[in-house]
């Protein structure tokens, strides 16, 4: 495995170079990828285009991009397999792709990524430069692009708009990954001391806002409180809760941080949908991975985060209309019953 920005460099070298975050980026593959394109190969003079294709959704990832793309449009390429010619690029190079996240016929000659278990044995035998980490050693593809930076002496000045802009959006990347540093290792750590005097701290705060409504704390809240453990499994639900408020995602964000939990599973009813939303979070300590326990309910996600939905209308039938609560508890017994049954754990009551 390489781990060395000369390397990569060297076989960069007078090559117009395609750097692809994965699909429907987040902020760390569009931070990483803009880090690597000026905070690195500008510097050392190689031509490069951020090719991003997907979806920029969520509103923080949204403000991110428009901060990247705002003032330097043409660092950036919306792919289009329509106009996309491969054939003006001399380098491939995929950044936080989690190993197949790319457009179709696109090969890669270099890959820099964290997500080290989301690879088979030989996906990388023709790369020309591969730095493809395990998620125990680092969790932001931002932190990699940082600590290059900091290995090859590169500089950044108060006085270059894109200098402060690159230190910017690697922060912000890692922090993103990281859940706010909740989850992040040394080198995460390393890699945000390196580019923090350069941060521009009011635009890294407007990117990073979280607003969120006293209804939606209040749900997270009571979910805390009611919740139940099972062995390192902690579950709570929030009731019906209306779409995308993030009420479900934000409990279990707020479980994985209760003592003894190295899972959590957040709860809600899908308002107008008849749909249970499960939102499943786990740490490094835990033996399965979040994508692992969502795909018991048929969902699906990453290492650390995933998300399930189940159908209620067999519920429904047995509780008839307008009973959330009896519903909710048939809910909650269903999944903490499900993990119970994975983990032949039992319940303990002094939660
Ligand atoms: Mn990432």
């Amino acid at each position: 495995m390489d781990n060395n920005p000369k390397k990569l460099l060297k076989v960069s070298e007078g090559k117009k170079v395609a750097i692809f975050p994965h699909k429907d980026p987040d902020g760390d593959a569009l931070s990483a990828g803009f880090g690597l394109q000026n905070g690195i190969y500008r510097k050392n003079g190689i031509e490069s285009v951020i090719v991003h294709f997907g979806v920029i959704s969520t509103a923080e990832n949204q403000r991110l991009y428009s901060a990247l793309s705002k003032t330097h449009p043409n660092l950036f390429v919306a792919y289009d397999p329509n106009t996309f010619n491969p054939g003006d690029y001399g380098f491939f190079i995929g950044v936080d792709t989690a190993g197949n996240l790319l457009p179709e016929g696109i090969k890669l000659n270099g890959a820099i990524d964290h997500h080290g278990d989301a690879y088979k044995e030989g996906d990388f035998k023709e790369f020309e430069y591969c730095d493809v980490r395990k998620p125990s050693e680092i969790k932001s593809a931002s932190s990699i692009v940082a600590l290059y930076m900091k290995k090859l002496g590169i500089e950044l000045s108060v006085d270059d708009e894109l200098d402060i802009l690159v230190a910017t959006a690697l922060s912000v990347g890692i922090e993103m990954d990281t859940a706010r540093l909740i989850n992040r290792t040394s080198l995460d750590l390393e890699a945000l001391g390196f580019v923090e005097p350069m941060v521009d701290q009011s635009q890294r705060k407007r990117i990073l806002k979280v607003e969120k409504p006293k209804q939606v704390a209040l749900a997270e809240a009571e979910g805390v409180l009611n919740s139940t453990q099972v062995g390192s499994y902690v579950i709570s639900s929030v009731l019906r809760r209306p779409k995308n408020d993030r009420a479900i995602v934000y409990t279990a964000n707020s479980l994985l941080l209760m003592e003894g939990a190295s899972c959590s599973l957040g709860l809600g009813i899908l308002e107008d949908d008849d749909l249970l939303g499960i939102a499943v979070r786990t740490d490094d300590d835990h033996k399965l991975k979040a994508s692992d326990i969502a795909a018991w309910w048929g969902g699906q996600g990453k290492n650390y985060e995933a998300w399930a939905t189940v159908d209620l209308r067999f519920f429904k039938d047995l509780t008839g209309k307008g009973s959330d609560k009896k519903l909710e508890q048939l809910c909650m017994e269903a999944v903490v019953g499900r993990v119970k049954r994975e983990t032949g754990e039992r319940e303990s009551k002094d939660t």
